[in-house]
Formats: structure tokens, sequence, C-alpha cells
């Protein structure tokens, strides 16, 4: 009885501490040898999340080395207005950019990532839809000085129909292999989506400085198609990540009314849109040449966001795939097997205190970050260093 008590007491103790460190470096997981297996039905024992801070819709977020979270706002969903940048340090907040962008549907700032050699460079890359001269999808490295985004250099442009306020993607992340990978969605076009010389619908891989790898499995050096294209085929793939456990990237697409799907996302893959699916039947053509999804929900949730989940705080999740559902703000969880080439359990959480709408962004200290159209939340175990302790529930 001695051990629940103590747990008890740590975990009193633990519930009026409200400060935490960003950034800091991971602990390493104490595993007891015969740890029970986890029950994946309901959120982890002790696990409860808490609001980091008020923001309207931020849409994108990366911890730095050296502690600061940058965090991207939408900046509102009509006309052109300001969005902005921040830095938080687990204390305050400073605003790092301002931009005026347009913001109508899903139009606005949703993209931003740091370079994977930020301590030496300071380069940080966004993703939004100017508002001027016209509307543009734009891809811009920024550098970090002061605190401070400062030297704009656009490396990626895309024009669209002015007409056009949604599935504009955004998202960017390094790979492994240092190359940085956008997603574009398909700009209201459809069809523009399975063509190689158009930017729509696709996922380019380009060098940290704008120009394309001649590894890349359309390039050629030259016109009409685009060298930088990676993959083709989606209709509007929100956000990736690289699985760090076999090296593939794994892609949340938001399909149309009975399709959003979890794709394996390989070097010139055809990802189908709109050419593999009937919209009347709900049905795939199952034609050989598009790549069939890992996984579909046929009740559309949205995913906006996805991470494989690798962390300290919550050792029963490392391996599984963590998605925000925008449709009910519910925190999607799903198994693979060890080929990482088949989902073996889906299962979603509501938590209480907030919606996980956007995200999620696992912290260095495996604290599980997302966010709503109001704010920041991270879920967290208080009592981790003790977890080990804890036989979990079957
Ligand atoms: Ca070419
Ligand atoms: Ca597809």
């Amino acid at each position: 009885m001695a051990i629940p008590l103590l747990v008890l007491l740590f975990l009193s103790a633990c519930h009026v501490q409200a400060s935490f460190r960003v950034g800091s470096p991971s602990e390493q997981p104490v595993r007891f040898p015969f740890h029970p297996l986890p029950d994946l039905r309901k959120l982890p024992p002790g696990a409860s999340a808490t609001r980091v801070l008020s923001l309207p819709v931020p849409t994108a977020l990366a911890f730095a080395p050296d502690g600061r979270v940058f965090i991207a706002e939408k900046g509102g969903f009509e006309g052109d207005q300001e969005a902005h940048v921040w830095t938080f340090n687990g204390a305050s907040l400073q605003r790092w950019l301002t931009l005026t962008v347009s913001t109508e549907g899903e139009r606005g700032l949703v993209g931003l990532a740091l370079d994977p050699y930020f301590e030496r460079d300071s380069f940080v890359y966004l993703v939004y839809t100017s508002a001027r001269p016209q509307p543009e999808w734009r891809l811009v490295r920024y550098r970090d000085e002061s605190g401070r985004g400062v030297e704009p250099t656009v490396l990626m442009r895309a024009a669209f129909d002015p007409s056009c306020s949604f599935h504009f993607s955004g998202h960017i992340a390094f790979g492994p292999d240092g190359r940085l990978y956008v997603a574009i969605g398909d700009l209201c076009l459809g069809n523009p989506a399975q063509y190689l010389e158009h930017p729509a619908g696709k996922m380019h891989r380009l060098n940290p400085d704008g120009t394309i790898p001649p590894d890349n499995p359309f390039y050629d050096g030259s016109g009409p198609n685009l060298d930088s294209v990676f993959a083709l085929g989606f209709r509007n793939t929100f956000a990736f990540t690289f699985d760090p456990l076999s090296g593939q990237i794994l892609g949340a697409e938001n399909g149309p009314q009975c399709n959003d799907e979890l794709n394996r996302i390989r070097p010139g893959g055809n990802y189908g849109w709109p050419w593999d699916f009937n919209h009347q039947t709900c049905e795939y053509a199952d034609l050989p040449q598009f790549e069939k999804p890992l996984y579909v929900w046929k009740t559309p949730i949205a995913p906006a966001g996805i991470a494989v989940y690798s962390g300290p705080m919550f050792p029963e999740w490392n391996g599984a795939v963590l998605i925000c559902a925008w449709n009910t703000g519910q925190l999607h969880l799903l198994t693979l097997d060890d080929s990482r080439q088949r989902v073996t359990g889906v299962f979603a959480y509501s938590i209480p205190g907030a919606s996980c709408r956007i995200g999620p962004w696992v912290a260095p200290d495996g604290a599980v970050w997302f966010a709503d159209a109001d704010g920041l939340y991270r879920l967290y175990r208080p009592w981790r260093n003790l977890s080990f302790l804890l036989p979990l529930p079957r």
C-alpha cells in the first residue's frame, strides 16, 4: 500500500505545479521489464490537457533547439488580414513576424518548419497565401535574427484562381535526407493534380535553398514537367510526417464526402485524385497505377495534422500515429504492424476540456501539443517519472 500512497502524494503535489519547460532534453523512460499491454481504448492513465496559450487558429508549430516554440497563426477567415509568427519560451510570447495574408477559407499562414541546422543558419520556412498584388501560394525562407524574422527569400510560388479558397495544404517538413518536402492541395482544380506540368495536388521536394535535387523521381532538367514533383494525385494532404520507424512518409489526405485517407507517400507515387474514386458510390476504381491508402475514414474527420509519437511521457504510444480531426475535435490514434504497412488498430479520444482540431505536435519532453480555433493545448502526464510503477489496465 505504500506505493499507491506515495503516488497519490506525488500527484497532488504535481497538480499545483503550473510551470514547465519547453524544449528541455528528453528524459529517458524507465521501463518495467514486464510492463503490461496498455489499454488503448482510452487516454493513458493520468493524461490531462491544459491550455498553454490563447491564440486564434494556430496552424503550424516547431520546437527550436534553443527551447523556443515557433507558432504560426492562420490570420483569420475573411479578407486580407495580419497573420503572425510567435515565439514562446514557456512563459512569454514574442512577436517574431507579421505578414499581411489572404485568409478566405483555408487560405492564410499555414506552414512553418525550422531548418535542420537551425542552430547554425537560423532559417525558418513559411507557407502562406499572399494578399498583394494578387493572392498567391508562397513558400518563403526567413532568417531568425535577434528574435525577429528577417531577409525573406521566396523559394516557390503557385498561382491559383482568385475564386478558390480551399485545398491549399501548405504543410512543410524536412526529411531525414535534409530535403524540404512541401504539400500543395489541388487548388480547387481537380484534374491538374494528375498533371506533372502543374504544381497543384502534389508533394514537392526541394533543396533548402529552393533549388531542385536531381534525384527527384521526375527530374529531367527541363520542362514542361515540374522537376520538383515528388508524388502526385492529392486532393488536400493537409499534413504529413516522416515515420521514424520506417523512414516512410505518412500523409493525411482530406478527401471528398466519404474518403479521408492515411497514405504511405513514396517517390513517384500517384495517389489517384480525382480519378481513382467514384464519388457516387464511394468506391475505389481499383486502377493499378494508383497507390491505395493505408487506411480510409468513410466518415470524414478532416485530418488537420499528423505525428508519429516518440517520447518518454506516453511510452504506451511509442510508434503510434496521432491525428487531430478538425470535424470532431478528437485525437485519433492508429497503431501499425511491425512492417509499418498495415493498420492494426484505430482509436479516437475526446479530451476533457480541449479540442484537438489542428496538429498534434510532439514536444521534446514527450507532451502532445495540439490546437483548436482559440488556442494551443498540451496533453501531458504530470507523474510520468513514476508511471513505470503503475500497472496499466488492460
Ligand atoms: Ca522537367
Ligand atoms: Ca487517394
